[in-house]
């Protein structure tokens, strides 16, 4: 349990309008989802998913490609949203207006109750053709590992953002002008490092918010923010939202602190 939330931090967020929250894998990692940066487990262990999560990985080898995404399609299906994720789901109830930027491509945000989720890297649920982008919800059963678009013929691939890719634009401009807009930006499970993502901070740093990363590590961003919250955000999340609301709906909060 992070020691009390300094005053100036639950008086700000008492007061804001506008409040924008970047998660990384972080916030996911009480739900079971290995983040980004730590060892993969088993068949996985020998792979760096940096170099996985790119275009030349799935020309090279797009079986190896989508077997590591169908196991972690798997992983999160499986998984459940943590305390940190309903967390943030009540705190969007609870501000005026509240932005939740994800970097992650688990859907548990939008599974966790986050009604507007802005997900810069994608979503591992969803399926596209590695040639248009078209999304593809379902295609006949084959023993082809990737499977092909029903349309063109050309090897289905998961609707991330890899690295050497560009974000979605809409969901980027989202992020950085709902950065630059609020009066508290909270960094929460990530290392970064990833760009664009690891800028939004410091674009809201510089337009004048105050700034609180939620990690049990320090970062490059550490040095930058107003308020550092030592620990995991399955602990500081709900206790930050019981610190700043404790009039916060009880229903909501006795199921989701307990
Ligand atoms: C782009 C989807 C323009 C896929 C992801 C050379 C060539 C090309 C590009 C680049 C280049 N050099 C740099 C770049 C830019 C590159 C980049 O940033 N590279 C980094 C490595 C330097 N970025 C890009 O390529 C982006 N596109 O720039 O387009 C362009 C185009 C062409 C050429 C140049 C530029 C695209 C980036 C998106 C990549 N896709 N995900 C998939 O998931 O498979 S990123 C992926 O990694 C995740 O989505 C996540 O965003 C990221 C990992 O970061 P984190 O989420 O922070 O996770 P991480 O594991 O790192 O850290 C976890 C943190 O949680 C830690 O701090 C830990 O302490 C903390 N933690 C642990 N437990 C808890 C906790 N916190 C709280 N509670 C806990 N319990």
């Amino acid at each position: 349990m992070q020691e009390s939330i300094p005053d100036a931090l639950i008086d700000a967020l008492r007061t804001a309008r506008k409040v924008a929250v970047l998660t990384g894998a972080g916030v996911s990692a009480e739900s079971g989802v290995p983040t980004f940066r730590e060892a993969q487990t088993g068949l996985w262990a020998q792979y760096d998913p940096q170099e996985l999560a790119t275009p030349s990985a799935f020309r090279r080898n797009p079986r190896l490609v989508w077997e590591w995404y169908a196991w972690r399609r798997d992983l999160v299906t499986q998984a459940q949203p943590n305390p940190g994720h309903l967390a943030l789901a009540l705190m969007e109830q609870l501000v005026p207006e509240f932005t939740l930027i994800t970097q992650n491509v688990d859907g548990l945000h939008a599974r966790a109750g986050s009604q507007h989720v802005v997900e810069l890297h994608g979503n591992i649920l969803r399926t596209k053709c590695s040639a248009d982008s078209r999304l593809v919800t379902d295609w006949p059963p084959t023993d082809e590992v990737p499977p092909r678009c029903p349309h063109c013929g050309s090897y289905l691939r998961p609707d991330v953002v890899w690295f050497g890719e560009n974000l979605p634009y809409e969901a980027l401009a989202t992020a950085v002008a709902d950065a630059r807009a609020c009066d508290v930006f909270l960094a929460v499970g990530t290392s970064a490092i990833v760009q664009p993502a690891a800028s939004l901070p410091l674009e809201a740093l510089q337009a004048g918010a105050i700034t609180v990363e939620i990690n049990p590590q320090t970062t490059p961003l550490s040095r930058h923010v107003a308020f550092v919250l030592t620990g995991p955000a399955g602990e500081i999340l709900p206790q930050l939202v019981q610190t700043v609301w404790p009039e916060a709906p009880v229903s909501g909060a006795a199921e989701i602190f307990t």
